[in-house]
């Protein structure tokens, strides 16, 4: 291609990618709402946080390389769903999918893919919840619905992710078993740490309910 033509790719790859951002601002618009609306009715607020993204252009090339795909704008679109990303760390598990409901529910918004890797962990004990959800983006000339990954999991399958992600990035040699053992081993700990928790806080709860029905109770008589 001539310089002409390099310029006017650029354009349209700029264009491409800024509808991704368009889109996840839009999720992020809901997750936020749904956030504090959520704490206003039942004073309980159950994200912990919400990191996005847009994938990089050197991170998106390295995906069509990856993946052998043709460089064309239609196949990106179709074959590449996590361009735009979102990424919620709730405080329970039971919160992760009251989250994914809500968000599932919304009338202008298509799931695509719901992979649950919290019910069927991966091999090496990735957990977490993945939706790809598409959403209308309007723009000055167009129309474009458009998928955004939405992953959403507990503080201990966050913190396990990253360190697992700091310990294997591009570490491309075989790894012995007794590591990916003891890897898994740290997974089920997080596991057991997440289910521990929860008893805890449904516990916690309960009392809490009997002592406002009990409140509640005193205050009529
Ligand atoms: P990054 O840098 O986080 O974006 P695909 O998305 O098409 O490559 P797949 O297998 O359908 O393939 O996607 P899947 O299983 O839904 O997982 C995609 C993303 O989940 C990954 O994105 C990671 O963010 C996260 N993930 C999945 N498995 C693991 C894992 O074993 N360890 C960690 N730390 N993260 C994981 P990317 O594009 O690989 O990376």
């Amino acid at each position: 291609p001539n310089l002409q033509q390099l310029k006017a790719l650029k354009v349209e790859l700029t264009r491409f990618i800024m509808s991704y951002k368009f889109a996840l601002d839009e999720v992020l618009t809901k997750i936020n709402i749904l956030k504090e609306e959520f704490s206003h009715i039942h004073d309980y607020n159950p994200i912990e946080h919400i990191k996005s993204r847009v994938k990089s252009p050197e991170s998106l090339f390295e995906k069509i390389y990856r993946k052998g795909l043709n460089f064309s704008l239609e196949t990106i679109k179709h074959r590449i769903r996590d361009i735009a990303g979102i990424r919620i760390v709730c405080s329970f598990t039971s919160d992760i999918y009251a989250i994914s409901d809500m968000l599932q529910k919304q009338k202008d918004i298509t799931v695509l893919e719901c992979k649950d890797y919290i019910k069927s962990p991966k091999p090496n004990g990735y957990q977490s919840l993945h939706l790809i959800v598409e959403i209308p983006v309007f723009m000055s000339d167009r129309e474009e619905h458009l998928p955004v990954e939405v992953q959403i999991r507990t503080v201990a399958m966050d913190t396990w992710a990253s360190l697992e992600h700091k310990i294997f990035y591009k570490f491309n040699k075989e790894v012995p078993k007794r590591i990916t053992d003891e890897l898994k081993a740290t997974a089920d700990l997080a596991a057991d740490l997440d289910q521990r928790m929860e008893r805890l806080h449904t516990e916690v709860n309960s009392i809490k309910h009997l002592d406002e029905v009990e409140s509640d109770f005193t205050l009529e008589f």
